[in-house]
């Protein structure tokens, strides 16, 4: 990004939300059940809770130069490159006589995103350069006004969705806008000299415009506005109010500002660690940035796809994931297939995400994830286990029945408090293998942290931990322009500091520990548990996040253990921690 301006005003705001929410969700508890939602749900509400996944489309102007201009590459946000390359907003607005994206097939995408297993697709209808994608009477600056095109893309993908039995909604940036007087980062004054304001801009332009999308293309599923910046709570209000006006039904995204959106976006790229309540969405995107990129090879995987639909779900949560049309409209041939293959895999599992509600362990098991269909437990599973032996920790009911959807029956067997599902060695689906367990009762589950017994190492994040004598703190930052990186951190970390986990073990033994840190110098480290064992170890520290070996720990007995760590000595420089791992040895240790 340029200097040190920050272009996402907002982003603090809700990393300070998150630190509440997790720590809240942080403490040991046994959950009896998961959300359960009104009967008089509005049909909108009901796709939004029950669709549980959905395409976002970045499609604009921006798209035209697929992240290059003149004959420089930029990389990241391609969405953003008016900003990036410091382009004058009427250079810029001359881009639209060029931009004729008439390979632009609202059929094909809808069909797509049906494919796909999505339920309903949200586009950009104005982003932050300001260019409406729509016939607008209140700017000339639009897809039928300006290019040679003429042909008003929302009302197209609106129609092909009603057509089609998918839900629509549409971005609109109400408080960026580079291209218009008065708007966020837009000129100051108009053609005429003459200063504008930002109420004048939102008064003459954003108000009219939301008014035209809620009016003009039938019934909506969402109005998604973003970055409210430096947006006052009543302007806020009147937009969640226009909304309301045309389309009673509708739900509004929480980046209107001022906390009066009808459900929470979470940053992008953003899966929370623990369960999140009530209506929320996470965002992720096909490339690293938004709008396509002709430069950006970084295309996700189907297996990444999989894995992050599957733990938003289980967190409670709806996955809105993003595609980019290319300059002439077309979706690059990446992004269809590696849909086309989640589809492939939705469609095996529909229970998995269509009403599927969050996880009674409220976290991601070693092995994958967890989510409740009805009565009905549903593990997915991302690692295989190849010794034969899945373990679930904390289940108190019994299971009645076990089976792989789509395959054989399984066996089950309790040990204390886990229960062990016997599955053949061939992983049953590559993607993700899906198990159904019926149980009886309603479900009850002890979701203190477990220590896979088998596989590779567990991870404890800080989240799970409790602290003393030292801060728990969030941190983001960009890895490229636009992509966004979350880390939750120990600091301010004396020689007086405690940071505790409690943990389930199955099997007493040793297990061998790694602690994540980073700083300068080195640090002395000290791990001791709540039956006394102690392990000791130092090591230089580095200016990024490394793992550490600390080696072989003894756990006595079986059952729920503490784990403290502690730094004895590091020079008193600083020191930050960000989580353990935590790995059965898996030898005999009888000898002593
Ligand atoms: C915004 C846009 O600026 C971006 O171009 C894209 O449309 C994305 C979906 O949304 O970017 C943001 C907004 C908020 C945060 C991060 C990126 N945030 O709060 O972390």
């Amino acid at each position: 990004m340029k200097g040190k301006t920050n272009p996402y005003p907002n982003t603090s705001v809700i990393a300070i939300v998150f630190i509440a929410v997790a720590m809240l969700c942080s403490c040991k508890q046994t959950t009896t059940s998961t959300t359960t939602f009104p009967d008089n749900r509005t049909n909108q509400e009901i796709l939004f809770d029950d669709g549980n996944f959905a395409m976002f489309i970045h499609f604009g102007l921006y798209s035209k130069m697929e992240g290059e201009w003149q004959g420089k590459r930029y990389y990241g946000n391609a969405e953003w490159i008016k900003h990036q390359a410091g382009i004058p907003a009427d250079e810029y607005m001359k881009e639209a006589a060029t931009f004729n994206p008439d390979e632009f097939d609202a059929e094909a995408i809808v069909k797509l995103a049906k494919d796909a297993g999505m339920r309903y697709i949200v586009i950009t209808s104005k982003h932050h350069e300001g260019f409406a994608m729509f016939d607008s009477d209140y700017c000339d600056f639009n897809i039928c006004d300006a290019t040679p095109l003429k042909r008003d893309l929302m009302k197209e993908l609106a129609d092909a969705c009603h057509r089609n039995g998918l839900g629509i909604g549409f971005y609109y940036s109400q408080w960026q806008d580079w291209t218009a007087p008065g708007g966020a980062g837009g000129p100051s004054t108009d053609a005429e000299g003459r200063t504008v304001t930002f109420e004048e801009y939102f008064r003459n332009k954003c108000i009219p415009q939301v008014n035209e999308l809620t009016t003009k293309y039938g019934e909506i599923q969402l109005i998604w506005f973003d970055t409210p910046g430096e947006l006052s709570k009543a302007a806020s209000e009147e937009l969640v109010a226009l909304v309301r006006k045309n389309q009673p039904n509708a739900l509004v995204s929480s980046r209107v500002g001022n906390g009066v959106g009808d459900y929470d976006t979470l940053n992008d790229m953003q899966v929370p660690l623990t369960n999140h309540k009530g209506r929320w969405e996470g965002i992720d995107v096909m490339q690293v940035g938004w709008g396509f990129s002709k430069f950006d090879n970084e295309w996700k995987s189907p297996d990444y796809i999989v894995r992050t639909l599957v733990s938003v779900v289980a967190r409670g949560g709806n996955f809105l994931f993003n595609i980019g049309p290319d300059s002439k409209g077309r979706i690059p041939g990446q992004a269809a297939a590696s849909l086309r293959t989640v589809g492939k895999w939705v469609k095996k599992y529909p229970q998995v995400v269509y009403g599927a509600e969050a996880s009674p362990w409220e976290h991601a098991l070693p092995w994958g994830d967890v989510v409740v269909n009805h009565d009905k437990l549903y593990l997915v599973v991302f690692s295989w286990p190849q010794d034969g032996e899945l373990w679930l920790p904390g289940l108190q009911n019994n299971v009645k029945k076990a089976r792989i959807v789509g395959g054989a029956t399984l066996t089950t067997r309790k040990e204390g408090t886990w229960t062990c599902i016997e599955t053949p060695y061939e992983c049953p689906d590559r993607l993700a293998s899906v198990i159904e367990l019926s149980i009886d009762d309603e479900i009850s589950v002890d979701n203190t942290p477990a220590v896979n017994p088998n596989g590779s190492s567990t991870l404890l994040p800080i989240e799970f931990a409790t602290v003393e004598k030292c801060e728990v703190s969030h941190s983001q930052w960009m890895e490229k322009f636009g992509e966004w990186k979350f880390k939750v951190n120990v600091g301010g970390i004396t020689a007086e500091s405690k940071i505790h986990w409690t943990a389930d073990f199955k099997e007493p033994g040793y297990y061998d520990i790694e602690v994540e840190c980073k700083g300068d110098g080195s640090a002395d480290w000290m791990m001791t548990t709540d039956e006394g064992n102690t392990i000791v170890d130092r090591h230089n520290l580095h200016e990024r996040y490394e793992w550490q070996r600390l080696g072989w720990l003894k756990i006595d007995k079986a059952g729920q253990h503490k784990l403290s760590l502690s730094v004895t000595d590091a020079d008193w420089q600083q020191v930050n921690v960000g989580s353990i791992r935590v790995e059965p040895v898996g030898i005999q240790t009888d000898w002593n």
